[in-house]
């Protein structure tokens, strides 16, 4: 078990494409657990493996409010798009910026669990959400891309002079 390092925007890392994964072995299962550890300890919803510098197709996401709905995706595909909503997102790779983007209300989703089996899910709200987030990190995409030039700009400066003062 490992607490992993999460990359921080505007680290070009996280405009990787990760790969899919051809074979779900034990190092695959350890990277998983690992991501589950990391995401509960930052207190996300979810985790992509990109923001963990692994440029595979894994994400865990844990949308419920009591910790209990873990769920594991790997090489994840949506089949079905819904409505539209607008929600406010934020990032782990983006601490401390929280805006509104608009994404399909509800999906429909097929993947493979931690055990290769293939399952399918039709999700809605948070969740439905939270999927589309981290299939854009496995995609290189973070969600501040989808803003404005003028707020991306401000978030911009607002990372690097936090940054600054961190170092
Ligand atoms: O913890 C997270 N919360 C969140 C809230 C609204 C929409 C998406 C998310 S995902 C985020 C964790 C994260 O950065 N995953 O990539
Ligand atoms: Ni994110």
């Amino acid at each position: 078990m490992a607490i992993l390092e999460i990359l921080q925007y505007p680290d070009p890392r996280l405009h990787l494409p990760a790969a899919k994964v051809d074979k779900i072995d034990a190092s695959t299962r350890q990277l998983v657990s690992d991501m589950v550890e990391t995401m509960y300890d930052s207190e996300g919803i979810g985790l992509a493996a990109t923001q963990v510098n692994v440029h595979r197709q894994i994400v865990v996401i844990d949308a419920s409010e009591d910790r209990s709905g873990l769920r594991v995706f790997i090489n994840p595909e949506i089949t079905r798009r819904e409505g539209m909503a607008l929600n406010q997102e934020g990032c782990l790779s983006v601490p401390g910026v929280y805006e509104n983007v608009e994404r399909a209300d509800s999906v429909t989703v097929t993947a493979l669990d931690e055990n290769g089996a293939r399952f399918t899910l039709n999700a809605s709200g948070l969740l439905a959400t939270c999927i589309q987030h981290e299939m854009d990190h496995l995609q290189g995409k973070v969600f501040v891309e989808y803003l404005s030039e003028l707020k991306l700009n401000r978030i911009r400066a607002k990372l690097k002079k936090r940054q600054r003062k961190a170092a």
